[in-house]
């Protein structure tokens, strides 16, 4: 995945505000808040590459956050978990094909906690992180 971070020049931020100049690109290949480097408030991440599905179904995707995330993938949203807000899940499903598909995950917080997990279930497996070999940055 590629990762990138953004830094408030406002105050506050929210997941509009992560289209704007990152402050620091790097290369991750886990779903978390390490990229943040132990940031403490207002800033937001952008995780952006490619996901693999073993087969051909149904997949559902969970991510829980504090503060919001939205996850588009093969160009679809998926969930839209936007505002202030503590530690949340959301849902979405999406039937997919076999092999490679764009990925998108953006995240921010604003003060106070802050938190970030990512799972799939698919057919065959229940809730489990994304296996990092089937996250690419290209
Ligand atoms: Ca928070």
């Amino acid at each position: 995945m590629k990762g990138s971070i953004y830094v408030s020049t406002e105050g506050s931020i929210y997941l509009s505000a992560i289209a704007l100049t990152p402050a620091r690109k790097g290369v991750t290949n886990t779903l978390d808040l390490d990229f943040a480097q132990g940031g403490k408030a207002d800033f937001g991440l952008r995780f952006t590459g490619y996901i693999e599905v073993p087969s051909t179904d149904v997949y559902v995707f969970n991510v829980e956050s504090d503060d919001g995330t939205r996850l588009r993938i093969s160009g679809r949203e998926l969930i839209l978990n936007d505002g202030v807000h503590g530690m949340n899940a959301a849902r979405g499903e999406i039937a997919l094909e076999a092999g490679w598909h764009s990925f998108e995950l953006i995240y921010f917080q604003g003060t106070g906690g802050q938190g970030l997990q990512v799972t799939w279930e698919g057919p065959g497996f229940l809730a489990t992180p994304i296996p990092k070999e089937r996250l690419r940055r290209q």
